[in-house]
């Protein structure tokens, strides 16, 4: 079975088994793992930060950064194709008493300017109204086809932001493939946010954990709020092992999974029956479409379950649109084969 269903499919790499089983340990709890010491103050080393804090998921570093930055009816400006307003089960409200303010999100996975200025320009703080406590963007971007947000638009929302008082949170679950894409230090990313959620469990093929970084004052605060969640693991140094190998040996070979999408996405396009942009692929991440054509005869669900027959896993994304994420373990074979799987699906 070729799994195109995410990059969270990847299995760790020999090196990571090694440095499991090797980790020197303690409980975390007392701060005593050296393994995690390690690896929390190497990822804050490599994303420009004060410190960092691992944590199990995405999800909790997302929440755990929402809580840390924010007070119980403050309002979070999110993007409304994220993961966090799309996927995270509205944690933020039920845990943290947040109010999500939605503006839309453009298909390069920014936030459309119009409504987003209007957000900040007719807030004025009274008894009221809830406060605006924190403005959320994510790189790159999940849904809108793993878009890249560039360095120069990353810096426009943090001086939008800081003109209001607002902190910045940056899921970036899959940053490091942010940076390969654009050729640059992932820092030129990460210095214009506040707090940033990277995962390693995903291009960077980790089999667990993710990492919040961001000042001092900030990793306190989400310490305890990790606290709160139930994340804090005692000899947790088995997942940080693989995290130090994931953050020393597994960044610049995303750009091999941003090749290999590229590969998938100028066969898909050319593929009659599907429709696909190839210029909109600029990492991992390929979305796609059925044709109105093709749809006659099957719809995104037949088309993905008579694909998996077919020997190739890929996920729905909802409204017609079908995704299939490169990663670790996938080689330039296991591409030529899913375009011919494709082909026969369609044909
Ligand atoms: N994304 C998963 C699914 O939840 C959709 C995937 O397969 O892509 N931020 C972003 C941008 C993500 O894509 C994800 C996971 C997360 C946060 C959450 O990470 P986890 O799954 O570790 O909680």
């Amino acid at each position: 079975m070729i799994d195109l269903r995410s990059d969270t499919v990847t299995l760790p790499t020999p090196a990571m088994r090694e440095a499991i089983a090797r980790a020197e340990l303690g409980d975390d709890v007392y701060g005593e793992d050296p393994t995690i010491n390690r690896m929390q103050a190497l990822a804050a080393e490599k994303v420009g930060k004060e410190a960092a804090l691992l944590v199990p998921t995405g999800t909790m570093g997302n929440l755990s950064a929402m809580l840390a930055h924010c007070g119980r009816g403050d309002q979070v400006i999110v993007g409304s194709e994220c993961h966090i307003y799309q996927y995270e089960a509205g944690g933020a409200s039920v845990l943290g008493g947040l109010m999500y303010k939605v503006v839309p999100n453009l298909p390069d996975g920014t936030l459309e300017s119009g409504a987003l200025h209007a957000v900040l320009a007719n807030y004025h703080y009274d008894s009221h109204v809830a406060r605006l406590g924190l403005l959320c963007l994510e790189n790159t971007h999940n849904r809108c086809g793993g878009a890249v947000l560039s360095p120069e638009y990353m810096a426009e929302m943090r001086s939008l932001a800081q003109q209001h008082d607002l902190p910045v949170h940056l899921d970036g679950a899959r940053v490091f493939n942010a940076a390969v894409a654009l050729g640059v230090d992932v820092r030129e990313l990460t210095q214009h946010v506040d707090s940033v959620q990277f995962c390693l469990s995903k291009g960077l093929a980790a089999p667990v954990g993710s990492v919040i970084a961001g000042s001092r004052a900030f990793i306190t605060q989400a310490h305890r709020m990790r606290k709160i969640l139930g994340g804090g693991m005692r000899q947790a140094g088995i997942i940080a092992a693989a995290g130090i190998v994931a953050l020393t040996e597994m960044v610049d070979r995303l750009a091999e999974d941003h090749l290999h999408a590229a590969m998938l996405a100028e066969g898909l396009a050319t593929t009659p029956g599907i429709v696909l942009d190839v210029t909109t692929v600029q990492t991992d991440i390929v979305i796609f479409a059925l044709s109105e054509g093709l749809q006659q005869r099957m719809n995104a669900t037949q088309f993905v379950r008579a694909l998996h027959a077919a020997g190739v896993l890929m996920g729905e994304m909802g409204g017609g649109r079908i995704r299939a994420v490169t990663h670790y373990g996938i080689a330039a074979d296991d591409i030529q084969e899913t375009l011919a799987a494709v082909r026969r699906v369609v044909a």
